[in-house]
């Protein structure tokens, strides 16, 4: 398997520390979606990263696909529970902490156009979903170690890699104040191998 990724992608790295915390072996190709001589369009029509290049010459992308496709390959160690109210669960804070990083990247690139055309409605648009995204999280973790149940699991890689990449590109925000249990969470995340191999470079 081979994984087209850009270091910086919150979503790559999902990928990659579910790769890693599940011990399989997988080529990792730099490719940014942003330059002139990227490949990703010949992969993802979508052009954009992760995508997942199968022994089979199959593509996946996007991240959540790539994701059930490896749990799938390796079960073990689970990283979504079979049960269904679990699995659910999992599966939605999925979904809010990549919507938390999907709304950080829109602002990162509304902010690198002119000045001119950047809109400061959509801006505060965006950072609204990432603000309110971030408490529902805080609010939903509490005092519990991992984010759904007693175990380490996706919910807890999504929600780590999205708060990697808020300290990587909006450091002012500070959202550790804020938002102290998810602070702790991310504390303790970033102790595992899988975390650290992969803390997206400055
Ligand atoms: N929902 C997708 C989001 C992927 C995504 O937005 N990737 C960004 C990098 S963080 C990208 O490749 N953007 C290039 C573009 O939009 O053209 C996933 O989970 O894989």
């Amino acid at each position: 398997m081979k994984l087209i990724a850009s270091l910086t992608s919150p979503f790559a790295r999902k990928v990659r520390v579910v790769l890693q915390e599940k011990g399989l072996a997988c080529e990792l190709v730099v490719d940014i979606p942003w330059n002139a001589d990227t490949t990703v369009p010949q992969f993802n029509p979508l052009g954009k990263v992760p995508v997942l290049l199968c022994d089979d010459n199959t593509t996946l992308f996007d991240s959540r696909v790539i994701v059930e496709y490896l749990e799938e390959v390796k079960p073990w160690p689970m990283l979504v529970p079979a049960e269904a109210g679990a699995r659910l669960a999992v599966k939605r804070w999925e979904a809010l902490a990549d919507g938390v990083a999907d709304a950080a990247a829109t602002v990162f690139l509304e902010r690198k156009r002119p000045a001119a055309q950047q809109s400061t409605e959509w801006i505060e648009r965006q950072l609204g979903k990432i603000r309110l995204g971030l408490r529902a999280m805080n609010d939903d973790l509490g005092t519990r170690a991992f984010c759904v149940g007693a175990s380490f699991s996706l919910a807890d890689i999504a929600t780590g890699c999205t708060l990697g990449y808020l300290d990587l590109r909006f450091p002012e925000l500070g959202w550790r104040n804020e938002f102290p249990g998810l602070a702790r969470l991310a504390d303790v995340l970033a102790l595992r191998t899988a975390f650290a191999d992969t803390v997206p470079p400055a």
